[in-house]
Order: structure tokens, then C-alpha cells, then sequence
């Protein structure tokens, strides 16, 4: 998939060493040729390298973030803009019809949907509202009843009758109409579209497109969404194309919500389209949107501390303060592999010592007093032996500890404003 070039771009973004214009510019480049080489349309691909190269030369780096983070979050927070909407559908009854052009994936997509909502504790059924292509009705059945969804269908019936009769008799909480494709749009396809819209009144009328047809997915959508009013796209086979792009590129450009993708031929090659965590996995990123809020607030949490060290103390009890701050981002290692705080490149070994020893200095404030925390200056060496053998550590321990709160005493103390270096603090042990 062409979109995997993305990935390339966030590593290069996170193993850089200097991240200037020449950088971005280069940056930029990757981002345009891995959009056009999936089939994004080109008005969009430039509108989002453009902001990002704007954004990226002209913004301010907020202190918690470097700025290779800063670009990578630019980076992520254009391409969301750039795919679209997602849709929020409640779990509660709903009907829903499908439409597309033939082969697009309508018939799978049906009973991919029934058994979502089956797995989310709804009542499903699909009605085999395909009467042109004669095996249609049985690719249907045999598909719902090997995954437990009721299924109606009535042979020698017209479309408009079988989902008319279905309709009466379906009690399901969610009831899904499979209908005809076309190779292209034809009139009698559209009229009989119309007036399935017309009787079942679908609360979601979905067009299932397949992902190859690449740009090609906007003119296709924009003549279904004249003929019945289309409020939400589901794009298939995105697991066997370089073009998917061109789907969403088109979805946005009509503006028209993406629902979910199919990923594959089983029926459990299906998501919901969550417009985060798309991107975040496109960058390889994990879920990198919760992860940079998580960030910034934990950091913001910091820099409350680091106000009141100014006015007054610093003590090591901030030290405990920052220390539960870290591990509050979960476990650093992961953190680390996602976000490259600080510009520290460490290897797995000094990660493990690095996280080893914030436990230590956890345990180890644990067994001061509170005197001690609050005014390490009386520390005497008596003391640091008593402190090591009530935390199982060495007296070497206890003074790197003490060493350590010194050294961020004396860097805040230089400080003048109220604006914080995090970045040399947070992962300084
Ligand atoms: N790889 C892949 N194949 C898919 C996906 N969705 C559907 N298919 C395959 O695409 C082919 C066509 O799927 P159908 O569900 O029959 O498509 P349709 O739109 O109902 O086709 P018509 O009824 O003839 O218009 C089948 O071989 C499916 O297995 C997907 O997400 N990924
Ligand atoms: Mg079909």
C-alpha cells in the first residue's frame, strides 16, 4: 500500500538530528509523493503538504514537545484533517441499505455489518435485496447463516417486494439491506434504488465502494448521493490496493462520512472507521493521539510544580512529584519507542536502568521522613545509611539520589521565568 510510505516519513521525522527548513522540506516531499503514489487527489495533497510545511517552519515549538515531536504532531494532525470524517452510530435499531456499483462488495459488506452489530450485543438480519444476479440470493444466505444472522429473502419476487414483505415480518434491532449492482449507473438500477429508499426509509443509506477504483471513487459517489441522498461510505478492499486513498480523498471532497472499511474476505476483515487511529496507525505510530495528550497534560502537571519551586522550595518531594508524573505516561520504554523525548536516543539497556532506578528513588524517598523530603540540606551520612537500610538500597543509591535532586535544583534555580526545560529534566536520571 502506497499509504505505508507514511510510516517511512514519521521514522525519518523521529531519527533525525536536525530538523530544519531543509529538513521539512524534504519531509514535505515524502508526504506529497507517498499521497499522489495512493491515488489522493492532487488539490488535497497540496493543501495538506502546504499547511504542514507552514506549520512546521513558522510554529512554536511548546516546551514538552521537541521538535521532531512538534512536526511529527503537525504531521498527524493535517493527514487527520486530510481523511475525513468519521460517523458515530448508536447502537440502537436502525435500518440500513447499501448500495454500489457491482463487485464493489455490497453482498460481504452486508453480513460484515450484521455480525458487528451482533458482536456488540444487537439483534441483526440481512434481506436479499438483490433480485438481478440470480446467485445473489444465495451468496447471501449461505454467508448469514454460517455467522448466525437472520437472513430473509423471497425467490420470484421483485426487489421492492421482497424488501417490502421483509420489512413486515423483521424484528431484529438492526436490519440490513443488500442490494443490485451495476456496472455503471442505469436507469432502471437508480429508480429501483429510489424506490427501496423510499419504502424501507433507511436511517443510513451507505455506499460501498471498492478502494482500487482509486480517484474514480468521486465521480461514483457524487451520481449515488444525487440519486438517493448517501450518508456514510464504506470502502472495501483496502487491504489489496495502492489507491486507497483516492476513496477517502473523495469522501472528503463530498463531503460524505467514511463509516468503515473492509479489510479483507472474512467477515472479521471489517472496523469502524475511527479517524484517529487510522492516522496513527498509517504514521506506525500506535495510538499516537492519546499518547500526545497524555504528554501535554502530565507535562502541564509539571510545570504547576515548577511555579511553586519558584516562589519558594524545591524539594524532594517534587522530585517524587515528577517521578510519578513519568509513570504516569505508562510504561517509558513504550513511550520512548512512540515519542523520542528530549532528543535521547538510549538503547534498551539504559531504558531498563534508567526505569529500575525512578523505582529505586520511589523506594528510597519512601523511607525518609517527612523532614527529610521537605528539607534534604539535614541528610548527613548517618542518615543516608539509615535511609539505605530501610529501603533495601546502598548508601551509593541514597547519594546519586540526593545528587540528582541537587542537579535539578541548580538548573531550576537559573532559571528566570516561569517557563520551564522540561525537556532536560524529565528523562535526566
Ligand atoms: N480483499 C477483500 N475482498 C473483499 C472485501 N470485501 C469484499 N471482497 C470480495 O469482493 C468480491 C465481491 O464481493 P461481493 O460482496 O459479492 O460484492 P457485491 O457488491 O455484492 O457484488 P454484486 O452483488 O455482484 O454487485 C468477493 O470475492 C468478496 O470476497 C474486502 O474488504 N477485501
Ligand atoms: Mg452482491
Amino acid at each position: 500500500m502506497a499509504l505505508e510510505a507514511l510510516k517511512e516519513v514519521a521514522r525519518k521525522i523521529i531519527g533525525s538530528t536536525t530538523v530544519d527548513k531543509k529538513f521539512v522540506e524534504e519531509i514535505v516531499k515524502d508526504i506529497q509523493r507517498a499521497l499522489i503514489k495512493a491515488d489522493v487527489n492532487i488539490k488535497q495533497v497540496k493543501e495538506i503538504s502546504e499547511t504542514i510545511r507552514k506549520r512546521a517552519l513558522s510554529e512554536e515549538v511548546p516546551d514538552y514537545f521537541d521538535t521532531r515531536e512538534h512536526v511529527l504532531k503537525i504531521v498527524y494532525e493535517e493527514l487527520l484533517k486530510g481523511v475525513g470524517e468519521g460517523i458515530d452510530i448508536p447502537l440502537k435499531k436502525a435500518r440500513i441499505m447499501l448500495v454500489g456499483l457491482q463487485g464493489s462488495g455490497k453482498t460481504t459488506t452486508a453480513v460484515k455489518l450484521a455480525k458487528y452489530f451482533k458482536d456488540r450485543g444487537l439483534k441483526a438480519a440481512v434481506i436479499a435485496g438483490d433480485t438481478w444476479r440470480p446467485a445473489a440470493f444465495e451468496q447471501l444466505k449461505q454467508l448469514a447463516d454460517a455467522h448466525s444472522v437472520a437472513f430473509y429473502g423471497y425467490k420470484g419476487l421483485k426487489a421492492v417486494e421482497v424488501v417490502k414483505k421483509a420489512l413486515e415480518v423483521a424484528k431484529e434491532d438492526v436490519v440490513i439491506i443488500d442490494t443490485a449492482g451495476r456496472h455503471a449507473l442505469e436507469k432502471e438500477l437508480i429508480d429501483e434504488m429510489i424506490e427501496i429508499a423510499r419504502i424501507a426509509n433507511p436511517d443510513y443509506k451507505f455506499l460501498v465502494i471498492d478502494a482500487a477504483i482509486g480517484q474514480l471513487a468521486s465521480k461514483q459517489a457524487k451520481a449515488f448521493h444525487d440519486a438517493i441522498g448517501i450518508n456514510g461510505i464504506i470502502i472495501t478492499k483496502f487491504d489489496g490496493t495502492a489507491k486507497g486513498g483516492g476513496a477517502l480523498s473523495a469522501a472528503r471532497e463530498i463531503g460524505i462520512p467514511i463509516a468503515f472499511i473492509g479489510t479483507g474476505e472474512k467477515i472479521e476483515d471489517f472496523e469502524k472507521f475511527d479517524p484517529a487511529s487510522f492516522v496513527s496507525r498509517l504514521l506506525g505510530m500506535g495510538d499516537l493521539k492519546s499518547l500526545l495528550e497524555k504528554v501535554e497534560r502530565v507535562a502541564k502537571e509539571e510545570e504547576i510544580d515548577a511555579e511553586a519551586f519558584l516562589k519558594g522550595t524545591f524539594t524532594l518531594k517534587d522530585i517524587y512529584k515528577q517521578i510519578e508524573a513519568m509513570n504516569k505516561l505508562g510504561p517509558l520504554k513504550k513511550v520512548l519507542e512512540m515519542i523520542p523525548m528530549l532528543g535521547l536516543k538510549i538503547g534498551d539497556e539504559v531504558m531498563e536502568m534508567t526505569q529500575e532506578k525512578m523505582k529505586k528513588f520511589k523506594v528510597i524517598m519512601d523511607s525518609m521522613t517527612e523532614e527529610e523530603l521537605l528539607n534534604p540540606k539535614i541528610i548527613d551520612s548517618s542518615r543516608i545509611r539509615r535511609i539505605a537500610i530501610g529501603s533495601g538500597t546502598t548508601p551509593q543509591d541514597v547519594r546519586e539520589l540526593l545528587k540528582y535532586y541537587e542537579t535539578v535544583r541548580n538548573v531550576m534555580k537559573r532559571m528566570k521565568k516561569g517557563k520551564l526545560p522540561l525537556k532536560g529534566l524529565k528523562f535526566g536520571l
